[in-house]
């Protein structure tokens, strides 16, 4: 299992983010020890928090309903500017091979600015360093900031990611066919505000854990329908 980290290490991860994402980051629970659940960061509002509800892998937390972002959606909010910026923070971070389709990481701090459906991609894609579901390969022991930002727009178009064991295919509920997750579950993240991708404005999440367990994950989202579509991708700890 990939240890969580605490509050301390998301504070010290925040450094990496660009400014307006600092604030977004979930300072998630100790999983693998069954420890206190998280403290959630400031401008959470109820019902977007991880619970004890879905302690173990439970799921049931998904269902938020359909909704675009607002302000007070619980998580972070961001402009175009802003999402540029991580886009641009993401493709500065970590060496993307376009052949192999992956992303590789070195170091002990990575960071990882993953995109649902960035805007001139296919819908039902993840993005990274401009290419669709890469392979993401980190360092074995790595502090991990796994980031997400919703580009995507439409009426049942929030996305998240987990990290899971459980390779693809994957059916039509993923979330009730990949077990307990690796990490601690971000909650979905509302599509964007607006059809006009430069008026919008973007959901965007982050979660902290340590890569301390060797060898093959996916990270898939679990909405339905999406992974059965191929919103997924492999995370490799080597
Ligand atoms: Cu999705």
């Amino acid at each position: 299992m990939l240890k969580q980290l605490g509050a301390c290490i998301v504070a010290r991860m925040f450094k990496h983010l660009p400014s307006a994402f600092r604030l977004s980051v979930v300072t998630v629970a100790l999983l693998s020890a069954g420890a206190a659940f998280a403290q959630l960061g400031p401008g959470w509002g109820p019902g977007y928090g991880m619970g004890p509800g879905m302690m173990g892998g439970g799921m049931m937390g998904w269902a938020m309903g359909n909704y675009p972002v607002t302000p007070n959606w619980g998580g972070k909010v961001l402009n175009y500017a802003e999402a540029q910026s991580y886009i641009q923070y993401g493709q500065t971070h970590g060496a993307a091979d376009a052949k192999a389709n992956s992303v590789t990481f070195t170091g002990n701090d990575v960071v990882i600015n993953l995109i649902a459906v960035q805007p001139g991609f296919e819908d039902q894609t993840f993005e990274l360093h401009g290419l669709t579901n890469p392979t993401i390969i980190v360092p074995y022991g790595a502090n991990v900031q796994f980031n997400l930002l919703n580009m995507d727009y439409g009426n049942n178009m929030e996305h998240t990611a987990v990290i899971t064991r459980t390779p693809p295919p994957y059916p039509y509920m993923a979330m009730m066919y990949l077990g307990p997750p690796q990490v601690q579950p971000m909650p979905e993240l509302p599509w964007r505000s607006d059809g006009d991708v430069k008026a919008a404005q973007y959901a965007a999440l982050g979660e902290n854990f340590i890569a301390n367990e060797l060898g093959e994950y996916w990270y898939v989202c679990p909405a339905p329908q999406h992974a059965q579509e191929g919103m997924y991708g492999k995370f490799i700890v080597r």
